[in-house]
């Protein structure tokens, strides 16, 4: 079974058919012309805005992942913001140590929200996984995407970034939605 990933990020795509490998079940890049615009104010609405998009393009099965890091004593920031609180990942990594400066409590958790539509354009399944950790004082590892570098993850004393891409396909966010989807997807 094929299914559109809502997505532009060929990083998730990657990871998420790493975590279906071998299950039947494929994820695609949607069509050319997917450019959805994100105005959501939550993660689950983001997810719903991107999946409706996709599926206007391919009328087929459709998956989206609206992801991001909320940090408790940036009262959730990013949050829905993550990729786009600055120009490139680097800076955006810059901006998130720079507001944490000498700050104690450093708790945070990656969100990530999925909406699978179907064939006939209808919510059919919605998600949420969440990983808790905490964020670094510096940068390390070179694994993964976006803000995993200065995620510490609960319960270990490494970046995500540091685990290899199989042990974060087994505890990420991303993970813990898509279990929830496939587990629906079986059952249906
Ligand atoms: P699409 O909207 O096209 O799916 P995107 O990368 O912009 O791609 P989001 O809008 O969901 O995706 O924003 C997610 C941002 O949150 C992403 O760019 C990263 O900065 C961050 N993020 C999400 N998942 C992450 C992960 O597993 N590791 C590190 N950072 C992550």
């Amino acid at each position: 079974m094929k299914i559109v990933l809502a997505t532009s990020n060929e990083h998730k795509v990657q990871e998420i058919n790493d975590m279906v490998a071998g299950s039947g079940v494929e994820f695609i890049l949607p069509p050319a012309g997917f450019d959805p615009v994100e105005d959501g104010e939550t993660f689950e609405e983001n997810s719903k805005i991107k999946a409706i998009e996709a599926w206007k393009i391919s009328k087929n099965w459709t998956l989206a992942d609206d992801s991001g890091l909320c940090i408790k004593a940036l009262g959730g920031k990013p949050g829905i913001y993550s990729a786009r609180y600055a120009e490139t990942p680097q800076k955006r990594i810059e901006r998130v140590l720079k507001e944490m400066q000498g700050i104690k409590n450093r708790d945070a958790e990656f969100v990530c929200a999925m909406t699978l539509i179907n064939p006939k354009g209808e919510v059919e399944f919605a998600c949420k996984g969440v990983c808790k950790g905490k964020i670094s004082d510096k940068p390390a590892g070179k694994n993964g995407f976006g803000y995993d570098p200065i995620f510490l993850v609960e319960g270990g004393n490494k970046t995500m970034a540091e685990y290899s891409e199989y042990e974060k396909n087994h505890i990420s966010h991303r993970f813990h939605a898509l279990r929830q989807v496939i587990e629906y997807l079986k059952k249906n």
